[in-house]
């Protein structure tokens, strides 16, 4: 059973995810009208593991005798001045859900609730991953600088990334 102070803080949580994977899907229709193909694709499954994420906690606390809430979202911006500043935004952002995920490791920590501490390395195993992928990301985009050529195989390459991340969400 959870406690009314674990179960408003994994709903803030929820509320994050939902939230993020709403920013990934608008950066996959920004990146999309540009004419990104790749880094579209790599943004449309960011959104979609962003949305298992927010639904793995919900389902969590369900189970857990809480009740999962779904509120309204921030709008996440539709707009970048350009892919660069669209990437830093994603690696910022990632940085910015850790910092929620260990606040909330902390709070099951102090609640000794072992149970929720448990469940919740899953989560901060995956955001090692997603801000080590944000981060290289962002190393190869500070290489490329300003060569158009660079970009087109950028864009090319993301999409094996794409495919690397639905594997690891529909492992078939
Ligand atoms: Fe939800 O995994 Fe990153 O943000």
């Amino acid at each position: 059973m959870l406690s009314k102070n674990i179960e408003s803080a994994l709903n803030k949580q929820i509320r994050i995810e939902a939230e993020s994977s709403q920013t990934y899907l608008s950066m996959a229709c920004w990146a999309e009208v540009q004419g990104l193909e790749g880094i579209a694709q790599f943004m449309y499954t960011q959104s979609d593991e962003e949305r298992a994420h927010m639904l793995k906690l919900v389902k969590y606390v369900n189970e857990r005798g809480g009740h999962a809430q779904v509120t309204d979202l921030k709008a996440p911006k539709t707009t970048y001045s350009t892919f660069k500043e669209m990437f830093e935004e994603l690696y910022n952002h990632e940085l910015f859900v850790s910092q929620s995920i260990n606040e909330l490791v902390h709070i099951t920590f102090e609640e000794r609730d072992y149970a929720s501490h448990n469940f919740l390395q899953w989560y901060v195993s995956e955001q090692i991953e997603e801000e080590a992928t944000a981060k290289s990301i962002l190393d190869k985009i500070n290489l490329i600088g300003d060569d158009k050529g660079g970009l087109y195989l950028f864009d090319r390459d993301i999409q094996q990334l794409t495919v690397t991340s639905s594997i690891a969400i529909n492992p078939k």
